[in-house]
């Protein structure tokens, strides 16, 4: 490796020599002096080349030639200078006076995206598109998210699973699978880890977490749809009710946002012009039912033949909350049999309503969570019911046949966490490479 010095690393670097290496992001020509903008992972710096008699400016590389003013955008360099503190550099305070630059990799002049470019065409360009600070940002707090996450859990004796992809049926709708070629016969690509982390359960494994890819075949454009993501899931055993679940998503969330609060908080104002919020607990819990009647209340129906809440219904409840409790997220429970899958728990009053919950955050679902049905009887009865074969679910039956803890559990889909902590319009936004029904490239 050799002797550079990562950008960031500069403000507490003594005046004196300096390596430095990143793209060129700007390049500016004046009379008596020119300024280079070099950025890399960390930050940006000015390096300052006060020109010679030389009209064209220092020769950097004689074949070809390239000169500091024809450094096209996006070139890869290495540089070596005096660094100088200056409180008058407005990036930074400090500057660095050149004695070399070292051309690594040229960039093609004409840069194909630019920071109008609609979305398609900057996913088209994502390397590029990925070089902007703010994307930068997306994915280093994304880290710091997924790391508080994951410290909870080994901190509270929580098992990381890594579950197949390919399976041999549906997990969630038969309508959003991915059907592959397998061999002789067929299989499906995974759309969610549900059957295997329940499957941990009778395992005796107690708490278990995983994050991981998950694939629907949804047709749709949404702004909060891909056909593969990354799901957050967490299953633990010997709940009372899907209550139990709540207050772990929520402790999870609040160990989230606080780290990333920590570590990232000042730059995410400045970039994003977002103050993030550490949510209080508990969260408000508000039965799908009274949430309803609370939205028809301010003016908004959701559609009689519509069991579930629709997005507008969200974010209308997403308003009530704010005005009401201040709070960003809210638990809607109790949905209806009729909208839950069969594995969820239904209540042992009214076996309409299900041990289950969504968790809005301003206005979107982030996640689905619920008691499961572990009496294989009854679980029996709410396949068929929903109409599907037990015999097709034998081997997940089989789960619930040899002895087997309560248990619950969520999922959650880290794009929309991070979309809508940031207050970005679309998960393509903070997705590394989205994938859609016209996308799989890059
Ligand atoms: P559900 O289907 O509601 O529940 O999914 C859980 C969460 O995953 C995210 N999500 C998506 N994100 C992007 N694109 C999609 N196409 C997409 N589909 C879902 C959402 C959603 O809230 N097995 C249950 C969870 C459980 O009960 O443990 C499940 O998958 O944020």
């Amino acid at each position: 490796m050799s002797e550079r010095i990562v950008i960031k690393n500069l403000a507490a670097h003594a005046d004196g020599p300096v390596t430095v290496s990143g793209w060129v992001e700007t390049v500016r020509d004046q009379k008596k002096v020119q300024f280079v903008v070099l950025r890399d992972e960390s930050g940006a710096v000015q390096l300052v080349n006060p020109r010679n008699s030389d009209a064209e400016g220092v020769v950097i590389a004689d074949e070809p030639a390239i000169t500091i003013s024809s450094l096209a955008q996006g070139t890869f360099v290495t540089a070596t200078g005096e660094l100088k503190h200056d409180e008058r550099v407005k990036l930074g305070g400090i500057e660095i006076k050149l004695s070399s630059l070292e051309v690594v990799t040229e960039a093609i002049a004409e840069t194909p995206i630019a920071s109008d470019s609609s979305i398609d065409k900057r996913l088209d360009w994502r390397f590029l598109d990925l070089r902007r600070p703010e994307q930068n940002l997306v994915f280093r707090l994304q880290t710091t998210f997924e790391h508080a996450l994951r410290s909870y859990w080994v901190e509270h004796d929580f098992i990381e699973l890594h579950t197949p992809k390919l399976m041999a049926s549906a997990s969630e709708s038969k309508a959003e699978l991915f059907e592959v070629d397998y061999f002789e016969g067929k299989a499906y690509l995974s759309q969610s880890p549900q059957f295997f982390k329940q499957m941990a359960q009778p395992a005796g494994f107690g708490k278990v977490f995983e994050v991981g890819p998950a694939f629907r075949a949804d047709p749709s454009f949404t702004s909060r749809h891909a056909t593969e993501f990354t799901s957050i899931d967490s299953e633990i055993s010997w709940i009372d009710s899907h209550e139990d679940v709540m207050r772990l998503h929520e402790e999870l969330l609040v160990a989230g946002f606080a780290a990333v609060k920590e570590k990232h908080g000042a730059e995410i104002e400045a970039l994003f012009g977002i103050e993030v919020t550490v949510p209080s607990t508990p969260f408000p819990r508000i039965p799908l039912a009274e949430a309803k009647r609370i939205v028809a209340e301010r003016g908004y129906e959701v559609p009689r033949h519509d069991d579930d809440m629709d997005p507008e219904g969200e974010r209308q409840i997403a308003a009530y909350v704010r005005e009401t409790f201040g709070h960003e997220f809210v638990f809607l429970t109790d949905y209806a049999s009729s909208i839950r899958p069969f594995y969820h728990m239904r209540h042992a009053d009214d076996a309409a309503l299900t041990n289950s919950y969504d968790l809005i955050f301003n206005g979107v679902e982030i996640s689905t969570g619920a008691q499961r049905e572990h009496r294989v009887e009854i679980l029996e009865a709410q396949a068929r019911d929903k109409g599907l074969d037990p015999e097709e679910l034998d081997f997940y039956l089989d789960f619930f046949r040899y002895g087997v803890p309560p248990h619950g559990g969520f999922g959650m889909g880290l794009a929309r966490v991070i979309m809508l902590m940031l207050g970005l319009s679309s998960i393509r936004e903070v997705t590394y490479l989205f994938r859609g029904p016209n996308r799989l490239l890059p």
